[in-house]
């Protein structure tokens, strides 16, 4: 049941209901602070409420992609296959919800348009688009890091005199293809899950790709009943390789260099890798996103693949992806490849012949006019901080986030937790914490727990502001800024690096020293009563250390 009754103050606001706002509420209620979700979707599941593409599906295998805090909800939900499906991953949050009675402190149909914080009262002034608010001591952003759609400017989309969507923004109700002509602009995840489904069901597909991309068979699967028993029984297991690992979800990389195997032998264990599907090959050698040459290697052995599967050599050149591999999002697919040798699918290269404009009857780029009764933007996410600036937050002087992170690309967080001049905010996998390159879940429960001890501890020294430092924070950023640096991920333009958004300035804002090490630190900064950041009990301002 959604719950709508007004309140006027809070401990905590949480802003949205996905796999961060359901378990941040769950955690802060547990500890004894009141907390209230407010959520614009009219259900749970944040990035999975709005994601329903056809081929929607997570590219973590689905044991790890969970909660992992209460062994009896791992006991008591099944997970069908070993990539689970957008909807099974609806069905398991709600499941959440239900089990754990969130839904009475979630706002549901209610966007919060700003955040102000008041420095005469130290509490959040929280506005919502229905013109109701809300005062909290607390404003935890579960906004995530891919919930802001990018829909690039194209002209004439007005003009359009058919149906046109967003893979991020999909309806609720079943989009019918049959018999009719679709365009798919975007060849990312989203873009390559959903293009082999939608050639199934429509009279013909043409996709508009600019960058061909390295994409690997997922070999999803249906579980059988007594792998998940087993599963289930060795819950402890999994709990420690999600919760200690550098990746968070299980996945081991081996310690060996590409290029300490022979060519043979190295081409066995990428064979044995691709056949094994997931990101089997992407943790095949340990120096694979660190070192140009063991990239060519992999990167080498998928184009091999591709000219393999594509039949016709032409469409087969068009989508040998040239970049270092797996600096865009490693994809999985199921029959991408394969799609191509399809009558009824199209491939046109918009690198060569860039769209010039949408028209009424479909697209045209450089050469020609393709007429189309379904258009498609599989064209990604203003990510990281684009969800952050959809809301006017801002701290102290009335500063807003996107002034502070304006200037010269000067992102600057500590931890990806807090940024300074923003007393009391925490983001929830924020920019420049390991975020999406770890098991989302995993980096979400970790940053949960240590939100909700912090707390607990502010509360128990009665504190009331909490806030990093400059220095902190600067010493952070430039620590996540040498660690990608010494990564081939930087020389790529990807949504990693926030060059697929026009004029948004570069750089790379997410942490890529290991979920393990991050977590340590994490701990460490907890450890020593929070040092990098001030604590101020009522009036009195003092560096850590002195309450
Ligand atoms: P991505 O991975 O950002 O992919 C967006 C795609 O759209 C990509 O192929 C882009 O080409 C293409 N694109 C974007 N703008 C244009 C324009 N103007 N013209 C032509 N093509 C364009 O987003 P996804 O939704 O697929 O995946 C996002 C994440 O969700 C993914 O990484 C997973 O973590 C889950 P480009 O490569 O920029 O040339």
């Amino acid at each position: 049941m959604m719950s709508t009754n007004q309140v006027n103050y809070l401990d905590a606001v949480v802003l949205g209901a996905g796999f961060s706002g359901l378990y941040m509420l769950h955690s802060l209620r547990e500890a004894g602070f009141t907390t209230r979700v407010y959520e614009a979707g009219d259900g749970v599941g944040g990035v999975w409420y709005w994601n329903r593409y056809p081929g929607a599906r997570c590219d973590i295998e689905s044991i790890y992609y969970n909660y992992s805090f209460s062994k009896e909800l791992y006991q008591e939900w099944t997970w069908t296959s070993r990539f689970p499906e957008q909807p099974e991953i609806l069905r398991y949050l709600n499941f959440v919800a239900d089990k754990f009675d969130l839904r009475r402190d979630i706002q549901f149909n209610t966007r919060i348009s700003a955040v102000h914080y008041d420095e005469t009262s130290n509490r959040w002034k929280v506005q919502m688009n229905d013109g109701t608010s809300v005062t909290a001591k607390y404003f935890i952003s579960g906004a995530g890091c891919l919930s802001a759609a990018n829909l690039p400017k194209f002209n004439g989309l007005e003009s359009f005199k058919g149906e046109w969507y967003h893979t991020g923004k999909w309806p609720q109700e079943k989009v019918d293809f049959k018999g009719k002509r679709v365009g798919v602009i975007g060849t990312g995840s989203s873009g390559v899950q959903a293009i082999p489904v939608i050639a199934k069901e429509a009279d013909h597909l043409t996709v508009f790709q600019r960058t061909p991309q390295y994409t690997m068979p997922a070999r999803n699967h249906p579980y059988a009943s007594e792998f998940i028993n087993q599963t289930k029984a060795n819950f402890n297991e999994i709990k420690r390789q999600m919760r200690e690992s550098p990746t968070g979800n299980g996945i081991q990389i081996r310690t060996i260099s590409a290029l300490s195997d022979p060519p043979e032998k190295r081409h066995q264990v990428y064979e044995k890798a691709w056949e094994e599907g997931g990101y089997a090959l992407t943790s095949a050698y340990y120096d694979l996103f660190i070192n140009e040459e063991a990239n060519h290697t992999a990167a080498d052995f998928i184009r091999s693949k591709i000219k393999e599967i594509v039949r016709n050599p032409e469409i087969a050149e068009k989508l040998l992806p040239n970049y270092y591999f797996g600096t865009k999002r490693p994809i999985l697919d199921t029959d991408y490849y394969e799609t191509f040798n399809r009558e009824n699918v199209t491939l046109v290269d918009v690198k060569k012949a860039p769209i010039v404009e949408i028209t009424p009857k479909g697209l045209r780029t450089k050469e020609m006019e393709y007429e189309l009764d379904i258009l498609i933007f599989a064209t990604g996410y203003d990510g990281l901080t684009g969800p952050l600036f959809k809301i006017d937050i801002r701290g102290k002087d009335g500063v807003s986030l996107k002034e502070k992170w304006k200037e010269g690309s000067m992102v600057r967080t500590y931890l990806g937790l807090a940024t300074a001049g923003f007393p009391n905010f925490f983001m929830i996998t924020g920019p420049e914490s390991p975020s999406v390159l770890v098991n989302m879940p995993t980096a979400i429960e970790q940053h949960v727990e240590w939100i909700t001890d912090c707390l607990d501890y502010l509360r128990e020294h009665n504190v009331e502001i909490f806030e990093t430092t400059v220095e902190a924070e600067e010493a952070w950023s430039k620590h996540c800024r040498e660690v990608a640096e010494m990564t081939l991920y930087v020389k790529t333009d990807s949504w990693y690096t926030g060059a697929n958004i026009a004029g948004k300035p570069r750089s790379f804002l997410i942490y890529l020293g290991g979920f393990d090490t991050y977590k340590h630190k994490c701990n460490e900064v907890a450890a020593s009563g929070y040092n990098g950041f001030t604590l101020s009990i009522k009036d009195v301002l003092s560096e850590k250390g002195s309450i």
